[in-house]
């Protein structure tokens, strides 16, 4: 039985950065579901991947040094810890992870034409397809089997999670390695990052969820790590229970504890966060208006798919942050999705005559604040709604 315990409004694709602005916007509403059973947490309207998912989604992931850094790091684990003949990773964006190796040796599945575009000229082998079993078939008769399986900030994005280990499941050899990574729903609870939950994560993802929905496809978690990256993710490091070559590691159990003593499986922890996520969106308001009515001028830092959930809940606008600044190329000269606020590109001048930058990309906050030491030095300031909306 699943039962909701947080609604944000309508929101519209985190990602849908619009060249016009229009207040007909397409929005859907964003309502948070806890199922009992399976612990799994997600969102109840689930839109279509091809309809997020086009030729023109614009996030990449090695905008930021902190991705680029953790991507090259596994890289080298995994030739140290598993050195697979081939492996395959799903939802492989512009490549920030597999440019990492050899090229003969890795393909990657990345079903944003645009992205794949780029891998494949790199001379990566990139399917611009979704992940789903057709293809799964089609590759194992190319390929026969693949011996590693890697997918970071993907699988939450699929709805038919059925589909999604059915097709690993047939792909992956006998002592096949599965590892994804996903923002941490305790650290989410933790934090308070209501900005986790926009369309394009349909769920977010426990050890006590992961647990249970890949056990009836034979698999097992046997390690762990928690990561700092995307505000607090975990790698789940995943066999089939019939190979006896890994043991399940004392982190494994050590983190199902802390999940359980956080109360994850009880819908009152759910609750009781739905009522924290109220009082930051107050708080939010009554800061930024505060700082607006005594002339600051603030902008937004990272046009991030966070951020869109942000001002679309607390109904944020131009009349509060001006603009947004970002690195994307995709994103300049765009409107915040749903929201009247443009997005101009950074430039190291951008923050000159700024008081007040609201992080939009807070998960990157140390690397900002490293690159911003003048805008700082200054008297600039930023602001965060992590863990609590203040200035920092
Ligand atoms: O799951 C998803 C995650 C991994 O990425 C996707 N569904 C969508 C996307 O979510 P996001 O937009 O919230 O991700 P990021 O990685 O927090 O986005 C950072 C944004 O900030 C990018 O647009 C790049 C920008 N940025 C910047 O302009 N200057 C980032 C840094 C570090 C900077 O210095």
């Amino acid at each position: 039985m699943k039962k909701q315990f947080l609604d944000l409004g309508y929101q519209p694709l985190a990602n849908e950065f619009l060249s016009k602005y229009t207040n007909k916007h397409k929005k859907y509403r964003l309502k948070i579901f806890f199922d009992y059973k399976s612990k799994l947490v997600s969102i109840s309207k689930k839109i279509p991947s091809k309809e997020m998912f086009t030729n023109k989604y614009p996030y990449r992931s090695s905008m930021s040094k902190t991705m680029q850094l953790s991507f090259l790091k596994l890289s080298k684990e995994i030739l140290k810890r598993f050195n697979p003949i081939l492996m395959l990773e799903i939802g492989s964006n512009d490549g920030a992870l597999i440019s990492n190796f050899n090229k003969k040796k890795v393909i990657g599945i990345e079903p944003c034409s645009n992205l794949a575009k780029i891998t494949n000229k790199k001379g990566f082998k990139t399917y611009d397809n979704y992940w789903e079993i057709n293809l799964a078939k089609k590759l194992k008769r190319k390929y026969k089997e693949i011996d590693l399986i890697y997918s970071a900030n993907t699988l939450t994005h699929i709805s038919d999670l059925k589909n999604v280990f059915k097709s690993i499941n047939h792909l992956l050899s006998t002592n096949g390695i599965l590892i994804i990574e996903d923002p941490s729903l305790l650290e989410c609870l933790k934090k308070n990052s209501y900005d986790q939950f926009y369309n394009e994560h349909i769920y977010l993802f426990s050890v006590l969820s992961v647990k249970n929905i890949i056990k009836e496809f034979g698999f097992e978690i046997f390690d762990l790590k928690n990561l700092n990256t995307h505000g607090g993710s975990i790698r789940y490091y995943i066999k089939r229970k019939s190979n006896k070559k890994f043991k399940i590691s004392e982190r494994v159990k050590q983190q199902i504890k802390k999940e359980l003593k956080f109360g994850l499986d009880k819908f009152s922890t759910y609750h009781k966060f739905s009522i924290n996520v109220k009082k930051s969106k107050n708080k939010l308001i009554g800061l930024l208006s505060r700082l607006k009515s005594r002339n600051k001028k603030i902008i937004g830092y990272g046009a991030t798919a966070k951020a869109v959930t942000v001002l679309n809940y607390c109904n944020i606008d131009n009349s509060i942050i001006d603009f947004f600044t970002d690195t994307t190329p995709d994103k300049i000269n765009k409107y915040m999705p749903g929201k009247k606020i443009k997005i101009y590109k950074y430039n190291k001048n951008i923050l000159n005559k700024v008081d007040f930058a609201f992080l939009g990309a807070w998960n990157f906050k140390y690397e900002i604040k490293k690159k911003e030491k003048r805008f700082l030095d200054r008297g600039g300031k930023f602001i965060t709604h992590i863990p609590i909306p203040k200035i920092i």
